[in-house]
């Protein structure tokens, strides 16, 4: 069988240490051992020239070849078009995109670079996958630059709505990108319409039986691979991490109170100030549970030097020390606001003692959290999730309490049906979860798009 190349603007290296192992380092690096291959990308580090050769590092029979960002390159491809503009906008956050022009050349810029460098490496037999919203115009590149490998694309965000999409003054270019794949791959089927909308109505292409897309000169499949986690290891390691000495304390502190978890990257998107909100207006709107129900939110910080991240951090902070200054018992804290991050395995341990998991992205490609929360629960005595209609995950946790996060009185209501649940019905509800979270595991997701991937006839399926 071909060799994989994987191509994400982050590369874990395992040489790095394992701060970067999260799931979905792991599967790729599973897929990569299968066959051999190459991992490429960003080393995360900056330096004052963008590197020429890429730094490989061996770990038999996987290759890692990183490449330093020029700290210019880091500002404007990495901090400005990908973070600046595509994420709010793919997140339907037009009023947080900052469309300039330069960003974007450095995005195409470090687009055209790395596909320059990867290319020597590249073998005619190979296939390739790319990785998210840092780099769509990646395999454009490469087809410019004579690669015929199959090519697939997977978007771990939202794919938005032609409407919003058309805000962008690029977006004819991103379009035809995308369309140099031979596979894109959505998380929900909603990602997928829109693309095909965008298709049709802006870009004059076809919708051909078989998930196939004709546009731009190109024929393609377009498919939704909902993406997962690895189940059985989080069920393992939530049960052991009940022995853990922070787990431990955290469940002596609670003794008979009840914690509702939150666990976000520090972003606008993750809706937790809105979250917040909710809760408040849940303690206000049941005052039976204030002094026996807390929110705790892990909210470690991310993408620090982009300012709209910095300015939600304030937000919260002024948020949380409002609510716990209001509500606040010299025993007892209605928020515990925690802005940094923990170990995996802990984290594990912290979802199981939860009683609630309250997830309500504004937006959200899946949301995993989600997903860990439910296969990390005691399966005697499961914990109820509450999940935003908005986020990926909705489509699949049909049974979770769902929720609209930008309405606070219908959030306070969910949580207070959530902590007042009775046995049998979060039980029922949790087993319901359990077979679709199995159903849509990090493995399956994996095999499935390599499937498709690797069934695409040599040269493609044609152009148009
Ligand atoms: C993007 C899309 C899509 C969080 N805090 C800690 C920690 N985490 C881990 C969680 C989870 C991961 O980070 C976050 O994944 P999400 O899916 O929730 O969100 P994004 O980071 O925005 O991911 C998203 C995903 O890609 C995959 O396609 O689902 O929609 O936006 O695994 O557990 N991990 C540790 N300590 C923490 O404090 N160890």
């Amino acid at each position: 069988m071909s060799r994989l190349v994987v191509v994400s603007n982050r590369v874990a290296v395992p040489t790095d240490g394992p701060a970067q192992a999260g799931g979905l380092a792991v599967a790729l690096r599973e897929a990569l051992q299968e066959n051999g291959g190459i991992w490429f990308g960003w080393s995360g580090k900056t330096s004052p020239k963008p590197q020429d050769e890429p730094t490989m590092t061996e770990v038999e029979p996987v290759t890692y070849a990183t490449l330093d960002l020029s700290r210019r390159d880091h500002q404007e491809y990495y901090n400005g078009f990908a973070n600046r503009t595509l994420w709010p906008l793919f997140h339907y956050r037009l009023d947080l995109a900052d469309f300039n022009r330069q960003d974007y050349a450095g995005y195409l810029r470090v687009n055209t670079h790395f596909a320059e460098r990867l290319r020597p490496l590249i073998r005619e037999d190979d296939d390739l996958w790319v990785h998210d919203y840092h780099l769509i115009p990646f395999a454009s590149e490469l087809r410019r630059l004579g690669v015929e490998n199959r090519i697939g694309f997977f978007l771990h965000t939202p794919f938005p709505t032609m409407e919003v999409l058309l805000a962008l003054p690029s977006h004819d270019r991103l379009a035809r990108s995308l369309c140099a794949y031979d596979v894109v791959g959505f998380q929900t089927v909603n990602d997928l319409r829109a693309f095909h909308e965008y298709i049709v109505h802006e870009a004059g292409g076809e919708i051909l039986g078989d998930n196939m897309v004709r546009a731009f000169g190109r024929t393609l499949k377009a498919e939704v691979y909902p993406i997962g986690i690895e189940v059985e290891t989080m069920q393992r390691t939530s049960a052991h991490a009940m022995q853990e000495p922070a787990v431990r304390r955290l469940v002596k502190h609670m003794g008979e109170r009840n914690l509702v978890i939150g666990v976000d990257r520090l972003d606008y998107s993750k809706g937790i100030p809105e979250r917040f909100r909710s809760f408040e207006r849940f303690l206000e709107k049941f005052p039976a549970h204030q002094g026996k129900v807390s929110l705790m939110q892990i909210a470690p910080v991310s993408r620090g030097e982009v300012p709209e991240y910095k300015n939600i951090r304030e937000e919260l902070e002024a948020l949380a020390g409002h609510i716990n200054g209001v509500y606040g018992e010299l025993d007892w804290m209605p928020i515990r606001y925690l802005n940094k991050g923990y170990p995996r395995e802990t984290l594990t341990g912290f979802y199981r003692t939860c009683r609630v998991g309250l997830v309500t992205p504004l937006r959200d490609g899946m949301n995993l959290v989600a997903k860990e929360y439910v296969a990390s629960q005691n399966p005697h005595e499961p914990g109820v999730l509450v999940l935003s209609r908005f986020a990926g995950a909705a489509r699949e946790l049909d049974a979770a309490l769902q929720v609209n996060p930008y309405d606070q009185d219908n959030v306070a209501e969910a949580l207070n049906r959530a902590i007042t649940m009775p046995l049998e019905e979060r039980r029922e509800r949790w087993e319901s979860m359990m077979a679709k979270v199995h159903d849509s595991s990090l493995d399956k997701w994996r095999e499935r798009f390599l499937s498709v991937l690797r069934s695409v006839p040599p040269g493609g399926f044609g152009n148009a």
